[in-house]
């Protein structure tokens, strides 16, 4: 945590205010679900180096926190012995290794070598490959055809792909390379070299075959975005952020105190935000709402068939999150001047943890909107309201994505993502649309006109793609046995007596097993989400309950037998239910690398395992199908997309009732 602000003031004014702050990578962990510590890094390192099993070619792709039982965590108490172990992946010329280390015991527990997966891509494959590729005799004639013998300036990056169900590919760690050539730009985005695919065997180290298709002239259009010229707005004038008193949230260690909420969390390299054991007091008792909830996966499907394109079918957290998926947040940019910083530690490939500074910030905020109001007989009745944030940004190769959970006083959570960072573009030879739209190289001159991208810029495309994020969402309301209702809405036939037609009535439906919980949104099918707790019940005589209320989201387009597909099967559903599993986090599998969709959530629920009255997992699909636009360039405007975890029939009444009339 960034706390030098807090170190100043706390002995000056506000020493009781201020939350407590400790350098938390450092201390050894108080608590079985606090991220791996730095000396537990290094307890990791020592025990795989002291096994005899490391050599020179074994790399680290990541070292994950082991969770603990869940019934272990609950049953744990402050001042109880810590368990605490780590799954490291490693990869050893192509073949993944899973070690899991005891750290408290300092010992090796396990060591598996899974045949048919691949690790994600390390650090040394990109840039390695990328200057194989860079020197491959083919590949240079090829850029010479395009003018650019100079390849200083070119940089070429070989990408994992997803699932294309050619055969001569099993068993091999096959990568797709391109290149760009960043001359006259400080970023290769927006300079792509179209027309030419390189295969690449990643564990041979071969570049393996080379597709040209003929030169298209790389873009020259702007691309330099903060050299845009600034503009200040007419009408700007000081707005202040101030807490004066400090925040109002607490933190011991990774728990966090605001309000009536409590909750930990923690930094996980793989999928960023982790957040445990969410509960709400109620005034007697702090009740449990989420186990816990993150990210769990993206799906970044490319819509362009041209050579170099249809590859480009990303499983963004799984394939790429090597070295962490966050990264730095901008004080002054990212978050609003009263909040507070987190820092966090990751491997390297050497399985050394690196430090990361400002990976996530926390701070209170108004809207200016109220909790509630009413006007009536000429007053206004009304409560100022305000949320707890907690924001990360996950930036995987081009884009970036701000990651937030919202703690509002009404007891719902709204989690939403922010798309940011620059769109992938593809160079064409027509200028713009008025040209001709998609005659660029490939096999994509005979396409309609922005088929499959729109200018963004001149001989620049941005190229339609979809984006997917897989939500884990450990519900435990009330406890952990709950059952999912889906409430659907249907119309009902009136007699004629009531002077009506027809109303809508809600069919209850209690899913039985993981089939009856596969939710589709559809506008003229509503239904409502609600995971209930069929042996608590409110006052009212209702199970107590919290729904997940979806906003606007997409589903995939793409056929469920097309390979990527079949690895992103998690985008044909907006809402999944499974029950508890220790060893299911990952929404498409462990290894999506090259997966032929074997694990994740659509292997898992063919088994259609039972889901009543037991401890079940929510998986909410946030999705939005993005056609590039001019505005999106050259780098995009935020775009927040979310979906809101409520309370249903939770509470006895309004939680925001009680809300003083100054805050
Ligand atoms: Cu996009």
């Amino acid at each position: 945590m960034n706390t030098d602000r807090y170190w100043i003031l706390m002995p000056l004014l506000f020493g009781l205010l201020a939350p407590a702050v400790v350098p938390a990578q450092t201390q050894a962990p108080v608590h079985p679900l606090d991220a791996l510590k730095m000396q537990e890094y290094w307890t990791v390192y020592e025990v795989l180096q002291a096994s005899g099993r490391m050599d020179k070619d074994t790399y680290y792709a990541t070292v994950l926190l082991h969770e603990p039982a869940k019934d272990k965590v609950l049953a744990w108490k402050a001042g109880d012995p810590v368990p605490r172990e780590a799954d490291a992946i490693l990869i050893r010329k192509g073949q993944a290794i899973e070690a899991r280390v005891d750290i408290a015991g300092r010992k090796l527990e396990s060591w598996k070598e899974p045949k048919g997966v691949h690790a994600p891509i390390i650090d040394s494959e990109f840039k390695e490959l990328g200057e194989l590729v860079k020197k491959d005799p083919r590949v240079v004639e090829a850029l010479a055809k395009r003018g650019i013998k100079d390849l200083t300036t070119v940089e070429c990056v070989p990408l994992p792909f997803g699932y294309f169900a050619i055969p001569e590919l099993d068993g091999h760690r096959i990568m797709y390379g391109g290149c760009a050539d960043q001359r006259g730009a400080y970023l290769p985005w927006g300079r792509s070299i179209e027309g030419l695919l390189v295969k690449v065997d990643a564990v041979e180290k071969k570049v393996l075959e080379v597709t040209d298709e003929g030169p298209v002239p790389v873009p020259s259009s702007r691309v330099n975005f903060e050299e845009a010229f600034s503009i200040p707005r007419p009408g700007t004038t000081p707005l202040a952020v101030t807490q004066p008193l400090g925040p109002g949230f607490q933190l011991t260690g990774s728990e966090v105190a605001w309000q009536n909420w409590h909750f930990r969390f923690r930094l996980d390299p793989r999928v960023g935000p982790v957040i445990n054991l969410v509960r709400f007091d109620d005034g007697t008792n702090l009740r449990s709402i989420l186990y816990e909830g993150s990210l769990s996966e993206l799906f970044v499907p490319y819509m362009d068939p041209a050579v170099g394109w249809a590859t480009r079918v990303f499983i963004d957290a799984g394939e790429f999150f090597h070295g962490g998926v966050l990264r730095p947040l901008r004080e002054g940019a990212d978050c609003p001047a009263n909040a507070a910083y987190f820092d966090a530690l990751v491997a390297d490939e050497h399985g050394i943890p690196v430090w990361r500074s400002r990976q996530a910030c926390l701070y209170e905020f108004s809207s200016g909107a109220p909790a509630w109001r009413h006007f009536e007989k000429e007053e206004v009745w009304a409560r100022p309201s305000r949320t707890l944030v907690l924001r990360a940004a996950a930036v995987i190769g081009n884009y970036d994505y701000l990651l937030d959970w919202r703690f509002e006083q009404d007891g719902s959570i709204h989690v939403a993502v922010g798309a940011t960072g620059i769109i992938e573009t593809k160079g064409v030879k027509a200028k713009n649309a008025g040209d001709h739209a998609m005659s660029g190289a490939s096999d994509t001159s005979e396409a309609a006109p922005d088929e499959f991208g729109q200018f963004v810029a001149e001989n620049t495309i941005g190229v339609n793609h979809d984006h997917f994020f897989s939500f884990r969402l450990d519900l435990d309301v009330d406890g952990q046995n709950n059952s999912f209702v889906a409430h659907r809405l249907k119309q009902k036939q009136l007699p004629a007596s009531t002077h009506r037609k027809t109303i809508w009535v809600p069919e209850h439906l209690t899913a039985r097993t993981e089939r009856d919980a596969m939710m589709d949104i559809h506008l003229e099918r509503p239904a409502m989400w609600i995971f209930e707790n069929p042996s608590v019940r409110g006052p009212l005589g209702y199970p107590t309950g919290y729904e997940i209320m979806p906003g606007q989201t997409a589903a995939s387009l793409l056929d469920p037998e097309d390979g990527p597909q079949r690895v992103g099967a998690f985008s044909t559903h907006q809402l999944w239910v499974t029950p508890y599993r220790a060893d299911e986090f990952y929404a498409a599998g462990v290894y999506p690398t090259a997966s032929k969709g074997d694990d994740g959530l659509a292997a898992w629920t063919k088994a259609n395992r039972p889901i009543e009255n037991t401890d079940i997992v929510a998986w909410y699909t946030l999705g939005f199908h993005h056609m590039p636009r001019a505005e999106d360039w050259p780098v995009m405007p935020l775009m927040w997309h979310e979906f809101v975890i409520r309370p249903f029939h939770f509470f006895p009444q309004n939680p925001v009732l009680t809300l003083p009339k100054e805050p």
